[in-house]
Order: C-alpha cells, then sequence, then structure tokens
C-alpha cells in the first residue's frame, strides 16, 4: 500500500526518504503546481545524515491529484493540519488511515471530527532534523516515535514497514498520555527558553520559575486524568534541560526565525483544558501572557 505524506518538512522528509529507500512505494503531496516543478527541478529529496548525503527520487504531486489515498502521514505544523486535511479529503478511500504527527495537543482532535470515518492514529515523536535548503532534511539526532489510536488500541500490520525502514518506533495503548508528558515538557521548557533567550541549559538558572511551572502542569494532567503523565514530571523536565543544554527548543527557533509558533497548541491547549475543568494556574497564565505580548511585539500570531 503507498505512503501518502503531506508535509514534506523535516520529519515529513525523513519519513519519507527511510521508506523510500526500503523499496516502499511513497508519493510526496506538494502544497501547489510551484512548488511541484521547484521539487522536480531539484530531482528529488535529500537526506543528510553522518555517515551518508543521498538524494531520493520520490514521486510528488499536488492535492488535487485523482490517486486515491489508502494511508496518509500528515506531517505539517499543527495550526495547519486540519486545512491540510480538507484539501486531499475527497481523496481518501473509505477506512483510510491517517498518521498525524504534529505537535501537542487539539489538532488531532480538530482532523478527526472531519474525518469520521477515517482511522487516525496519532504520533508523538522526539526525532531531531530541520531543512537547511529545499527538500534538504538534516537527520540531526536519533529519536523515538510512540503511535497509537485512543479508539482502537490494535496496531496496524504496517508498523512492520516502519521496522524495515529503521523508524524506530512503538505501539502503545495510551498515546494521549504521551502526548500530554510532551506537551507539558514542552510548556515547562520552550516558552521560557523564547522569553530568556537562551538554550535549554540556560534554563537551569531559572529553576525556581520551572518548579513552579511544573507543579502548575502536574496540577492540570491530574485534573484531565493523566496520571502516569503527571508522574515525576519535574524531575523529567530537569532531565530533558541538562540532556539538550545546548539546543535551541523548536520554539525559540521559530521566533528567531520569524515564524509562527504552535502556542495554541501547547499553552493555548493546556490553559483551555484548565479552564474547561475550572483550575486556576496563574502561573501558567501569566507565561502565556507574557509570550503572547512578547510574539505580537515581533508582529508574530499568538495562536
Ligand atoms: O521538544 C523539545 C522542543 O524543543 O520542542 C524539547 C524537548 C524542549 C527539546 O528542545
Amino acid at each position: 500500500m503507498t505512503w501518502h505524506i503531506l508535509g514534506a518538512g523535516s520529519l515529513g522528509g525523513l519519513w519519507a526518504a527511510r521508506l523510500a529507500r526500503t523499496g516502499l512505494p511513497v508519493r510526496l503531496i506538494l502544497r501547489d503546481r510551484a512548488r511541484l516543478a521547484g521539487y522536480r527541478r531539484l530531482g528529488g529529496l535529500t537526506l543528510v545524515e553522518p555517515e551518508q548525503t543521498s538524494l531520493y527520487p520520490i514521486p510528488a504531486q499536488t492535492p488535487d491529484d485523482p490517486e486515491p489515498i489508502d494511508r496518509l502521514l500528515l506531517a505539517c505544523k499543527a495550526y495547519d493540519a486540519e486545512e491540510a486535511v480538507a484539501s486531499v479529503a475527497a481523496r481518501l478511500t473509505p477506512g483510510a488511515e491517517l498518521i498525524l504527527l504534529q505537535n501537542g495537543l487539539g489538532s488531532q482532535d480538530a482532523v478527526a471530527a472531519r474525518l469520521p470515518r477515517a482511522r487516525c492514529i496519532l504520533a508523538s515523536s522526539t526525532e531531531g532534523a530541520f531543512r537547511d535548503d529545499n527538500f534538504r532534511v538534516v537527520f540531526a539526532g536519533q529519536g523515538f516515535t510512540w503511535l497509537g489510536d485512543p479508539r482502537e488500541p490494535t496496531a496496524p500490520a504496517w508498523l512492520a514497514e516502519l521496522h524495515a525502514a529503521g523508524i524506530p518506533h512503538q505501539w502503545t495503548p495510551d498515546i494521549l498520555a504521551r502526548l500530554w508528558r510532551k506537551l507539558a515538557l514542552n510548556c515547562a521548557i520552550n516558552p521560557l527558553t523564547v522569553l530568556h533567550t537562551c538554550r535549554n541549559g540556560g534554563l537551569a538558572e531559572h529553576a525556581a520559575e520551572v518548579a513552579g511551572l511544573c507543579d502548575e502542569l502536574v496540577e492540570l494532567l491530574r485534573a484531565c486524568g493523566q496520571d502516569s503523565a503527571a508522574e515525576d514530571l519535574q524531575a523529567e523536565v530537569e532531565r530533558v534541560i541538562q540532556a539538550t543544554a545546548a539546543n535551541y527548543s523548536s520554539m525559540y527557533q521559530d521566533v528567531a526565525h520569524g515564524r509562527r509558533t504552535e502556542i495554541g497548541y501547547l499553552l493555548g491547549h493546556a490553559l483551555a483544558e484548565a479552564q474547561r475543568h475550572d483550575l486556576s494556574l496563574p502561573r501558567l497564565d501569566e507565561l502565556h501572557r507574557r509570550l503572547s505580548a512578547h510574539l505580537t511585539r515581533l508582529g508574530l500570531p499568538t495562536r
């Protein structure tokens, strides 16, 4: 069965190249004809790895291509997910499967609500990759991808294809706990790196502020029934800060490049859930307010 991949950014490209070089059928879906023409001029997608750099001539198409889609990896930003899926909705076969590789929470429910007949598999990934040019992806760090479907615990047979392609992954019956845990880590780390203009490691100097946010995030996770995601959160946040001390967080990088952030699907989602549970979280509120003001000053969206 063909893998259609929508969103040829860093993670989409990383999956596409590894699946294609395993001999699996892969199609990239590119936004429009201009982008498709640019891709064809380059002759394919380049993946830069520590040991080798290779060009993969993966066939590509635009969203209006007539080819039916049975399996779609949606690898765009959270704020683009709904619109991206709408652009190919008419091509999805009955019972099509989607793998939603978005950060944070909120976009997955919005996509699933639009496609009640499709199976939506949620993914949470720590793989590191970035684009250093058009259709050129640099594999920056080993990571891991958790996959799961909150509505149907049976793992799909195509996980064997991920295994064959060397994509480190595991199926979990509790993907929401993984997504919530990652969301909490990102809420505790990413906004502060933007506001203090520092690498992740710089947050060691703001330990009390980080600890205060972790306390409120734990409260929130528990209120949302995510007790396992709440366990030892602060210790893990501190571990991640140490382990990724030299890195700039993804939100820091977005802001530094003048790109829209995923604030709405991280802090925004956390605070919307807090409100739904009548929970007052003053430190997270204040963080959201400061970050929003900062983004507004830079002319960037706050949602
Ligand atoms: O996921 C991350 C991000 O930057 O988005 C962390 C874990 C904070 C590492 O930088």
